[in-house]
């Protein structure tokens, strides 16, 4: 409006005056340059439109978004409260009801500075199936479990426990050892890579039986959240091509999970294989299941809880108004040609680049141009990768796509934190080249890559 009122100024006074000319033209130069300034949306490497946070330093990970109103970040502030509470056992404690069994004491001894963590006890978690009673699962049997296609271990359920407080017992002893192999690229440059061999003693001094199934996990970032949940379902939909329809060897689908709240199957968006239909499940289930405290969505059998719902919903709250880092060097040459590489190679068939976000509780997070590298589908990565355990409709090959906006931060956070669901990967040429399955392709690109073809793709990741 103000632009066009000078404008209007402007044809009057034109014939009287040069200088007035001057004057409205600069005005409206400067009016363009400051709208654009106050919108982070359109400043370069503004990787989640004005939810974007320009640090770049060990702390990235911690901001909230800078254009959350006065309430969303009340709401924050109350979230990143719930996710450092550290839990204990005293009853009459404050934050009482951590246990009996656990993985750790609180959100953020996992997510260490919100990254993700380590492949080390007490953050490495691991899901187990009964693998001899999945050929006859219990049709009568609650519609949760049942679509979850993981009947639990008799003694330790779907996850265990490898920590408990005093007077209870730990469900397990877990040792990781890791086993390397070597390998070269077409160049012949030598590389090695490892992969963990989960050790797993009972409390009764027995092995793990052969047949229970193990899926190891490390704790993901947890940044940008919001972002990703409030990207409108029909928009992922749009990418899945379960037959492969279109013939690029690229198959991603959705996984539908059980939604606790509604009672009803939902698509998964988060965790490692999209198990959590929301950030609300996820939190409730990080509660239960890491640190044995139930809540009003997994409550105890006599419907009490340890946290009340504002606990939970503030920790909810936490993950979802989280900013994601922006990206940086975009006019580095080398940066430039890693992208192209990346576009080249087919990475951007699963990691896609670009959504506009819809709605979502926090209106901050609304209509944003995202570049979050993610499709949040499914996707085979062949059997260097497998867990060989189901989890809803995700197979014992399948894992979501995660996200690497942020990415190039991971070891700026947390040195020597790895890549890929089990952190095996210590640094993103080991990450690609455990790419198998849908990816084969890809990853056969980078392997015949030259050196220096090689270090510009990993530079373009350093910059995300
Ligand atoms: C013992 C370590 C541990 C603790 C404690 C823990 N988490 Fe996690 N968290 C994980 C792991 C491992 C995953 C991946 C789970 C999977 O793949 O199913 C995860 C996944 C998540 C995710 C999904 C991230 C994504 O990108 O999909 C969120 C959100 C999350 N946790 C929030 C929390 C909150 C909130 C708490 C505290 C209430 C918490 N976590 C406590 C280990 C932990
Ligand atoms: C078929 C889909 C697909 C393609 C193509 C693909 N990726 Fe991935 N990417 C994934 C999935 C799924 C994972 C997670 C696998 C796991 O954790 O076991 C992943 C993980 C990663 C990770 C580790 C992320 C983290 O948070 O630990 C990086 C880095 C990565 N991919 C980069 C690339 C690059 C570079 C290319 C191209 C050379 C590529 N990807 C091609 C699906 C794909
Ligand atoms: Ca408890
Ligand atoms: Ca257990
Ligand atoms: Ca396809």
């Amino acid at each position: 409006m103000r632009v066009q009122r000078t404008l209007g100024d402007l044809s009057k006074r034109l014939r009287f005056s040069l200088v007035a000319l001057l004057t409205a033209v600069f005005t409206i130069a400067a009016g363009v340059f400051f709208s654009a300034a106050i919108s982070a949306q359109t400043l370069p490497g503004a990787s989640a439109g004005d939810a974007t946070t320009f640090n770049r330093t060990s702390s990235a990970y911690e901001d909230a978004p800078p254009n959350l109103t006065e309430w969303e970040s009340a709401d924050h502030d109350l979230g990143d409260e719930a996710f450092e509470e550290s839990f204990v056992s005293t009853p009459d404690a404050d934050s009482a009801g951590l246990g009996p069994v656990f993985n750790n004491a609180s959100c953020v001894s996992c997510h260490i500075r919100n990254g993700r963590g380590m492949p080390e006890p007490g953050q490495l978690l691991l899901r187990v199936t009964d693998g001899t009673a999945i050929a006859s699962p219990d049709k009568s049997a609650d519609p949760a479990e049942t679509l979850k296609n993981a009947p639990p271990v008799a003694g330790l359920g779907n996850q265990i426990q490898d920590f408990s407080i005093v007077g209870a017992t730990p469900e397990a002893n877990v040792d990781i050892l890791w086993k390397e192999t070597a390998g070269s690229y077409a160049d012949g440059t030598p590389y090695r890579l490892r992969s963990p061999e989960i050790n797993v003693v009972l409390a009764n001094g027995e092995p793990l039986p052969d047949t229970v199934q193990v899926s190891p996990r490390v704790p993901p970032h947890v940044y940008g959240l919001g972002l990703l949940e409030a990207i409108p379902e029909s928009d992922l939909l749009a990418l899945a091509d379960p037959d492969d329809a279109n013939g690029d060897g690229i198959s991603g689908r959705p996984n539908y999970v059980w939604d606790e709240q509604t009672q009803a199957v939902s698509m998964g968006r988060f965790g490692w294989k999209a198990s959590a239909p929301n950030l609300l499940q996820q939190s409730a289930d990080a509660y239960l299941n890491d640190m044995g405290i139930t809540s009003p969505l997994f409550p105890a059998e006599d419907g009490s809880s340890e946290i009340d719902e504002t606990t939970l919903v503030a920790a909810e709250a936490y993950s979802q108004t989280l900013a994601a880092p922006a990206r940086t060097l975009m006019d580095d040459p080398q940066v430039q040609r890693g992208e192209q590489l990346f576009s080249d190679a087919s990475c951007v068939a699963c990691h896609t680049a670009s959504f506009r976000t819809g709605s979502h509780k926090y209106p901050a997070l609304e209509n944003q141009k995202i570049h979050p590298y993610t499709d949040m589908l499914l996707h085979d990565m062949g059997e260097g990768l497998a867990d060989n355990r189901a989890d809803f409709e995700a197979n014992g090959q399948e894992w979501r796509t995660p996200s690497l906006w942020g990415v190039g931060l991971a070891q700026t956070v947390l040195p020597y934190s790895g890549y890929l669901h089990d952190g095996r990967a210590r640094t993103f040429e080991e990450a690609i080249l455990w790419h198998g399955g849908e990816a084969e392709v890809s990853k056969d690109a980078f392997d015949a890559m030259s050196a220096e073809d090689r270090q510009a793709l990993v530079k373009f990741l350093q910059s995300l």
